[in-house]
């Protein structure tokens, strides 16, 4: 990418938080004064509401870069911290957890339950030989014991690393052995799409080949046969007999908590280091801040699974340790129906919802009728994560789900940072439909041309954090050039040829500033397009199409062009009741290339447009454009292992007939 990315859309609907919810919001616009007046006093604010069992002498320790420490000479317990403290509190009835399972069974836990099985849990791994700084593999289907081996973990000083319950035996063995890990906590199986899926062969096969693994840790959950060896032991012969004493001993502010290998689409897995104090500081503030949680009035429900970032920072440890009461899900949407997510929040009177983009588009391909059927007056604060929300999904999700009274929030973060870094605050933010709008209180976030320069309002380029902040990754496992190399090199005194002695993060994705300021995250720098010398980002182009009626969710890559040196090839999932035989679907597909030039110019116009049935997507729901990229330039399909449903490339393949040509 060159200097800038073009800014080709704009947005003029602007949405103010509604009255009551501003007037009571847990945090109001001083904040961001606060922490622009004395950014570390005010985190260090923020880590007073937790419970320290040793106060920190020093805020940050900066003396290293990028090597950054916080809270030094501070320890506290985060299972303490997430558990105990509320039921010393007096909120042990609480309930913590209400867990529906697929099927449709459920159960309900405390505050007090929690803490019994997470006491328990911790002896048991203290039986097993994990000692602090011991690391741990997690592969676990979306049942409660899920958050109750990673707090057990926390709780006896244990590094978690999570591995995503989809993924195979060899992410699974080279995952384990890269951490070292001495044991693996996973269960028979959970429930998917109405069917019991197996989780334990694929343990058996990774465990053969991982010498480091001593034992492994069994729930049962579908009752499926599993095969045994001596390593295994059943949760409930265990962990369910243990003693449900166990006191909490506090680690280090910098005690490595746990590692997770990021969803990159190319090249090994990084393990991403998350430390103590700095990492349960911010996801607690944001989790307080940024969805205005009330934890004696509100019902919290992230979709996100426990195996990426989201279902750590904002299933586990914000949420526990903010004392939430939240719906925890195991299964799909769209069973046994495609209303399955309204039934939930229905039933439980959820009143905050943080989910995906891919997952709001999906819904708006289902239909409008499936969410109208449901009540759902009981949410106030809607969230959005993992991918930019065009602006047609926000306005969808706003009427459709919101029915126009909640205030969305488009939180934009990574696996690296921990937690939220730019999101509006729902009592103070006039929200635009598809913007993140600003940097949270006490993060400072910028976009820059080539020269790390500031781009002024209006233009595009490279989003960039400018200080260090409490929840950003320590490094990779065992790889400290890796980090240094990957997020550090590319501009301030990390790169060559730099002069400056400031340090700045490279995010790796595009952004731009409106007229306002506001920031709009624009895709990967990797994805964006070259066209006749125009850097044109990915998502601006894909909103354009999702504007269109007919068009439910869109991915477009840049292929190769003789003549533009690349052109821009359009993948597109049509809504659930457009018709696209035939003519119909030949005049779609003019009127979609037309509508994109309309929309932000001649430049931005599609080469080609194939409708599709189904998207390429990682398992976290991310939109792979490499693979699409290998199609449009007719070329062999590239690794895909990271790939959710490897029958999509199939149907895309077959549909690329139906793809038009300049005309
Ligand atoms: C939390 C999570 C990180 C990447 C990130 C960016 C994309 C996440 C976004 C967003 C636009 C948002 N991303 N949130 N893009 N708007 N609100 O998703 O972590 O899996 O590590 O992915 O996801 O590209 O760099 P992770």
């Amino acid at each position: 990418m060159s200097e800038t990315l073009e800014n080709l859309s704009s947005e003029t609907r602007q949405f103010p938080p509604p009255e009551a919810l501003a007037a009571a919001a847990n945090v109001k616009a001083e904040a961001y004064e606060e922490a622009k007046a004395d950014r570390l006093a005010f985190w260090a604010e923020q880590a007073d509401r937790l419970t320290w069992a040793k106060k920190w002498d020093q805020v940050l320790d900066w003396s290293n870069p990028p090597f950054a420490k916080w809270f030094i000479g501070g320890e506290l317990n985060i299972a303490y911290n997430c558990v105990d403290r509320h039921v010393e509190a007096g909120r042990g009835d609480k309930v913590a957890i209400h867990w529906e399972g697929e099927p449709g069974d459920t159960r309900t836990i405390t505050y007090a339950e929690l803490l019994k099985q997470v006491s328990q849990a911790a002896n048991t791994l203290t039986d097993l030989g994990i000692t602090a700084g011991d690391r741990v593999a997690i592969y676990m289907p979306m049942i409660p014991e899920a958050a109750v081996a990673m707090l057990a973990c926390a709780r006896v000083g244990a590094t978690h690393s999570v591995v995503f319950g989809g993924f195979s035996v060899d992410a699974l063995s080279t995952r384990i052995a890269d951490a070292e890990a001495k044991l693996v906590i996973t269960a028979d199986g959970g429930y998917r799409r109405g069917k019991p899926s197996a989780l334990k062969p694929t343990v058996d096969e990774a465990v053969a080949k991982s010498p480091s693994i001593e034992n492994v840790l069994v729930v049962r959950r579908t009752g499926q046969d599993v095969a045994w060896t001596d390593k295994d032991k059943w949760w409930h012969e265990t962990v369910e007999q243990a003693s449900p004493e166990h006191e909490a001993q506090a680690f280090d502010a910098e005690h490595p908590l746990f590692i997770l290998y990021t969803s990159g689409t190319t090249g090994k897995p990084k393990g991403i280091l998350h430390t103590t104090g700095g990492y349960l500081t911010q996801v607690s503030y944001t989790h307080n801040a940024v969805f205005d949680l009330k934890p004696e009035t509100d019902v919290y429900w992230c979709t996100a699974d426990i195996g990426w970032v989201t279902g750590h920072s904002y299933i586990v440890y914000g949420p526990l340790s903010n004392g939430a009461t939240q719906v925890m899900y195991e299964g799909t949407p769209d069973t046994p129906g495609r209303d399955r997510f309204w039934q939930i929040v229905d039933k439980y009177k959820v009143s905050i919802l943080y989910t995906a983009p891919t997952l709001i588009r999906t819904m708006m391909k289902w239909g409008d009728d499936i969410p109208a059927g449901y009540d759902l007056s009981s949410l106030r604060v809607l969230g959005s994560v993992g991918e930019p929300i065009n602006p047609e999904a926000w306005m969808w999700y706003r009427e459709n789900i919101g029915r126009n009274r909640t205030p969305i929030v488009d939180t934009w973060w990574q696996t690296e940072t921990g937690g939220v870094m730019i999101s509006p605050l729902p009592g103070v933010t006039a929200t635009k439909p598809g913007s993140a709008m600003t940097p949270l209180p006490g993060i400072t976030a910028d976009v820059v041309d080539d020269q790390a320069q500031s781009v002024p309002n209006g233009g595009g380029g490279f989003l960039v954090l400018r200080d260090p902040w409490p929840s950003m990754l320590r490094t990779i496992w065992g790889d400290d050039k890796r980090f240094l190399d990957t997020y550090w090199s590319r501009f301030g005194a990390g790169a060559d040829s730099s002069s400056s002695d400031e340090w700045i993060y490279f995010a790796g994705d595009g952004a731009k500033k409106d007229e306002d300021g506001a920031l709009w995250l624009l895709g990967r720098v990797d994805d964006v397009m070259l066209v006749s010398g125009h850097n044109i980002s990915t998502t601006e182009v894909e909103s354009a199409l999702v504007s269109h009626p007919s068009v439910a969710e869109s991915a477009v890559v840049g292929a190769t062009d003789p003549t533009t040196g690349q052109a821009i090839v359009a993948f597109v999932i049509p809504r659930g009741n457009v018709d696209t035989e035939g003519d119909a679907g030949e005049q779609l597909n003019v009127d979609l290339r037309n509508h994109v030039a309309k929309t932000l110019g001649p430049i931005a116009k599609p080469r080609q447009i194939m409708l599709v049935p189904e998207l390429p997507k990682t398992r976290s729901g991310k939109i792979m454009r490499r693979l699409l990229k290998d199609v449009a330039e007719n070329r062999s399909l590239g690794d895909v292992t990271t790939l959710q449903d490897s029958a999509v490339m199939d149907l895309i393949s077959k549909g690329m007939n139906t793809g038009k040509s300049e005309d």
